[in-house]
């Protein structure tokens, strides 16, 4: 299986650019990009808000753990540090779900543990594919339904005509 769905954010330095040159990075591999959404921090740690993206990539020769190196690759390229958990950051790559695929190999949960209770995971996916399900959980749209959503802002696209109007600053 080599079709993956990857959430991108950012909450330090400027966050726009993390995300552009992340795509960009990915290159041919990208099928589909969502828009830039402002997001509220999750977790238990005060911090700035977060751009996030979701991206639908494909790449015929790329399995499960590829994608994983490749999330790390761009953590890498944008200069992240490893210091809090759930703490501020340059770049968070996840992988969200490879095709179908379930592990629970603590190097490669698959889907992502936490995807099914993040919105700013899920208002991005369901931008760019508002009919899929999260392995597990069933349908993203019935996900959402039960979730508050009002804090999740679109601000933009990364590589579009509305870059700029608000960056969410
Ligand atoms: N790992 C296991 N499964 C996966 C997977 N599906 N995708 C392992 C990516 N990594 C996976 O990750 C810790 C370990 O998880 C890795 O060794 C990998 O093999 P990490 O990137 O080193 O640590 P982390 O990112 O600090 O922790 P964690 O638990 O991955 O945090 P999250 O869940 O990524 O949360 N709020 C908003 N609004 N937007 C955000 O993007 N991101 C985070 C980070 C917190 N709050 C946020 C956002
Ligand atoms: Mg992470």
């Amino acid at each position: 299986m080599t079709r993956a769905v990857l959430s991108l954010g950012s909450n330090l330095g400027d966050r726009l650019a993390r995300l552009k040159a992340a795509v960009d990075d990915l290159g041919g591999d990208v099928v589909a990009v969502s828009s830039v959404y402002r997001t509220p921090p999750w977790g238990p740690i005060e911090q700035d808000d977060y751009l996030n993206i979701v991206l639908i990539v494909d790449a015929p020769d790329r399995d499960a753990p590829d994608w994983l190196t490749r999330c790390q690759e761009l953590e890498r390229a944008a200069e992240r540090v490893r210091d809090i958990r759930w703490g501020p950051r340059t770049l968070d790559a996840d992988v969200v779900t490879v095709g179908d695929v379930v592990s629970d190999d603590p190097e490669l949960i698959l889907p992502h543990p936490r995807a099914h209770e993040r919105a700013f995971v899920l208002v991005p996916w369901s931008e760019i594919e508002p009919a899929a399900e999260l392995p597990g959980h069933g349908p993203i749209a019935a996900l959402l339904l039960g979730m508050d959503t009002s804090d999740i802002v679109r601000v933009g696209q990364v590589g579009g005509a509305d870059v700029g109007v608000d960056r969410g600053d």
